[in-house]
């Protein structure tokens, strides 16, 4: 029973060869291991064709994102530990909860134009989404 994981494992290296699959495998069998920037998006978030941007070490990164109208942006906390934060327009577009660890925000552009945001509890922390 117990090597069933690898055998997945094994399986998947035909699937996506064997660099990210050692990867896969080591963190599947070492839950001690470092994340290593590893951001799980909840499916139900992924919106085809939306752009992702991963809040990770107190900023939004990219800074800066240039979509079209119609396009969603999804925010998701990447942080590795319980920092929480939010993205909120300055100009009140869009204002996200708290959003702990592993949890993401969509917002939908049906406007041109460009957009400054922020995280409130960490005003240092600002973004931009240009759209087009
Ligand atoms: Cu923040």
């Amino acid at each position: 029973m117990k090597r069933s994981g690898w055998t997945l494992c094994l399986g998947l290296t035909a699937a996506i060869g064997l660099g990210g699959l050692a990867a896969g495998c080591f963190s599947e069998h070492n839950p001690t291991a470092p994340a290593g920037g590893v951001c799980r998006l909840p499916v139900d978030q992924g919106v085809p064709g939306s752009v992702v941007v991963p809040i990770a070490n107190f900023a939004f990164s990219p800074a800066e994102v240039r979509i079209r109208v119609g396009q969603t942006v999804t925010w998701v906390n990447c942080e590795e530990d319980a920092t929480s934060h939010t993205t909120h327009a300055n100009g009140e577009e869009w204002s996200s909860p708290l959003l702990a660890p592993g949890q993401a925000f969509s917002h939908l552009f049906d406007q041109a134009g460009t957009f400054d945001y922020h995280c409130d509890p960490h005003p240092f922390m600002t973004g931009r989404v240009v759209v087009e």
